[in-house]
C-alpha cells in the first residue's frame, strides 16, 4: 500500500497540531504506522489522500451508522445550507430533533443540545451534582466518557478508591472527587456507597462498555446499579452516546429494560456533524437553566445544520428492519471470524450487540477493564496492519469498538470476511 502523501501531510499537520492529528486516537501510535489522511468517502468506504480504499468499520467512530454521504442527509444540509448556517436562537428543527429523540427513547422527558459527547456528559454530571447538592461520582475503569477534568481519572493505587489524575492538568482536588469502581463489579459499587453515603450524587457508566474494547454488562449488573441507586438517590447516568440508536433503536436502555434517570448522547445523532445531547427526567432536568438554576450553555449547541443532519439519520434509523438488518450483517462478520478464529487456535473473546462488536486476542474472559488489559495488543497491531493492507480499516487500537454500517453489502462482508482469514494466518505466522 503506497502512503508517501499521508506521509507528507503528517510531517506538515505535526507543525500546526499536536501530534498532526485533533483527537489521539487517530495518530495511529499504537498500531506502528503514521496515521492515513482521509481526503473523502462514500457507503461503506473510505479513500485516502493516496487514493488507497478501504472498507470502513470506524464510522467516523460511530456516527456513520447510515454509510458516508447518505443521501437522505446530503439533501437535507444541501435544503438548509441556503437558509443560513448558524443563527444563535432557537429554530423549529431543534423541537423536532428533541420531540424525535424523545419518541425514540421515551425515558427522557427533556432533552438538551449540545456539541459533543464530552459536553454532554460533563453537563449531566454537573445537573445530577446540582440536583443532588452532592459533589462525589462513581465511574468504572475503562469507561470513557469524554475529556472532562473529573472523568479523566484512573484507579488509586490498592484498594484505594479514590480517583487519581489520569492527565496532566487535572487538580488531584477534582480527581478526588471521582471514585472508581470495576466494570461489572456490583459489589465494588455496593462498597462505595456504603462507604460513601448521602456523597454521591451520581453513578455514570457505558451500559455497554465500548473504550475498552467491547465489554457487555453481567446479568445483573445493570439492575443492580439501578436499585442501589433508587435506595440511595443517587442519580443514575447511562452514556449512550456510542451506543445511542447503536445497539437498538432505543439505545442500550431499551435492549436491557433499565430506565437511567439521565442519559448522555452524541455521535448518532448528529449524522457526522459535531454535536452531543443530554436528557432525562423531568424533575432533574427542569433544573437546568434558564427553566432552573444549573448553568449550561454553548454558541452552537442546535446548530441547524446538526440537527438536520442528525434528523435526517435519525428517520432513517426508524425504518422498519433497519436494526434487523444491521445486527444480523454483524452477527454473521461476527460468527466468520469466530470461525477462523477457532480455526487457528488463536485465543481470542469476541463481544458483538447490534451494529457494533469488538475483538480481543486474550485466553480468559472479558468482564472489566483489568481483564482488558491482559490481551495481546501486539498481535492487535499486526493483525490491523494486515487488515488495513488489504483494504480494511478497523479501529487503531485494540481498545475500541468496531461498527457496521447500513451501506456495507454483503461483498464488503465476503470481502472482509477473506482478509480477515488471511490475516489470521500472518498472525498466527
Ligand atoms: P466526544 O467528546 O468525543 O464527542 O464524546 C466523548 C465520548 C463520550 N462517551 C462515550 C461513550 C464515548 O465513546 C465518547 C467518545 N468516543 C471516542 C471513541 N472511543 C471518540 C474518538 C476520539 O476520541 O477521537
Amino acid at each position: 500500500m503506497q502512503n508517501s502523501h499521508s506521509n507528507l501531510l503528517f510531517l506538515r499537520a505535526q507543525q500546526s497540531i499536536p501530534g498532526g492529528v485533533n483527537s489521539p486516537v487517530r495518530a495511529f501510535r499504537s498500531v506502528g504506522l503514521n496515521p492515513l489522511f482521509i481526503k473523502s468517502a462514500a457507503g461503506s468506504r473510505i479513500i485516502d489522500v493516496d487514493n488507497n480504499e478501504f472498507i470502513d468499520y470506524v464510522g467516523s467512530w460511530g456516527p456513520m451508522i447510515l454509510g458516508h454521504g447518505h443521501a437522505a442527509v446530503l439533501e437535507a444540509l444541501r435544503e438548509n445550507l441556503d437558509l443560513g448556517i448558524s443563527y444563535g436562537a432557537p429554530t423549529e428543527a431543534e423541537i423536532d430533533m428533541a420531540e424525535l429523540i424523545k419518541s425514540m427513547m421515551p425515558n427522557l422527558d427533556m432533552v438538551r443540545m449540545v456539541n459533543s459527547g464530552t459536553e454532554a456528559t460533563m453537563s449531566a454530571i454537573r445537573v445530577a451534582r446540582g440536583f443532588t447538592g452532592r459533589d462525589k461520582i462513581i465511574k468504572f475503569a475503562g469507561c470513557y466518557h469524554g475529556h472532562a477534568d473529573y472523568l479523566l481519572v484512573k484507579a488509586g493505587s490498592g484498594a484505594a478508591t479514590l480517583g487519581s489524575p489520569d492527565s496532566p492538568g487535572v487538580p488531584a482536588s477534582f480527581a478526588g472527587e471521582t471514585l472508581i469502581a470495576e466494570y461489572n463489579n456490583l459489589e465494588n459499587v455496593r462498597m462505595l456507597t456504603e462507604q460513601y453515603p448521602d456523597e454521591i450524587a451520581a453513578i455514570i457508566l457505558e451500559p455497554v462498555a465500548g473504550n475498552m474494547g467491547v465489554i457487555t454488562p453481567k446479568h445483573g449488573f445493570l439492575s443492580g446499579i439501578r436499585e442501589l441507586c433508587d435506595r440511595e438517590g443517587i442519580v443514575l447516568i447511562f452514556d449512550e452516546v456510542m451506543t445511542g440508536f447503536r445497539v437498538s433503536k432505543g439505545g442500550a436502555q431499551e435492549l436491557y429494560h433499565i430506565m437511567p434517570d439521565l442519559t448522555t448522547l452524541g455521535k448518532i445523532i448528529g449524522g457526522g456533524l459535531p454535536v452531543g445531547a443530554y436528557g432525562g427526567r423531568l424533575d432533574i432536568m427542569q433544573r437546568v437553566s434558564p427553566m432552573g438554576d444549573i448553568y449550561q450553555a454553548g454558541t452552537l449547541s442546535g446548530n441547524p445544520l446538526a440537527m438536520c443532519a442528525g434528523l435526517a439519520t435519525l428517520k432513517e434509523l426508524n425504518r422498519p428492519g433497519f436494526y434487523e438488518d444491521i445486527g444480523s450483517k454483524t452477527n454473521w462478520l461476527v460468527n466468520e471470524m469466530r470461525d477462523i478464529l477457532d480455526k487457528a487456535s488463536i485465543p481470542f473473546r469476541m463481544q458483538s450487540v447490534g451494529g457494533m462488536f469488538g475483538l480481543f486476542f486474550i485466553d480468559q474472559d472479558v468482564y472489566s477493564f483489568t481483564d482488558a488489559l491482559n490481551c495481546n495488543t501486539d498481535r492487535y497491531a499486526i493483525f490491523f496492519r494486515e487488515m488495513l493492507n488489504q483494504g480494511i480499516y478497523l479501529a487503531p487500537s485494540a481498545f475500541e469498538a468496531t461498527f457496521m454500517s447500513a451501506a456495507h453489502s454483503e461483498s464488503d462482508l465476503e470481502k472482509t470476511r477473506n482478509a480477515f482469514k488471511k490475516s489470521i494466518d500472518k498472525v498466527v505466522g
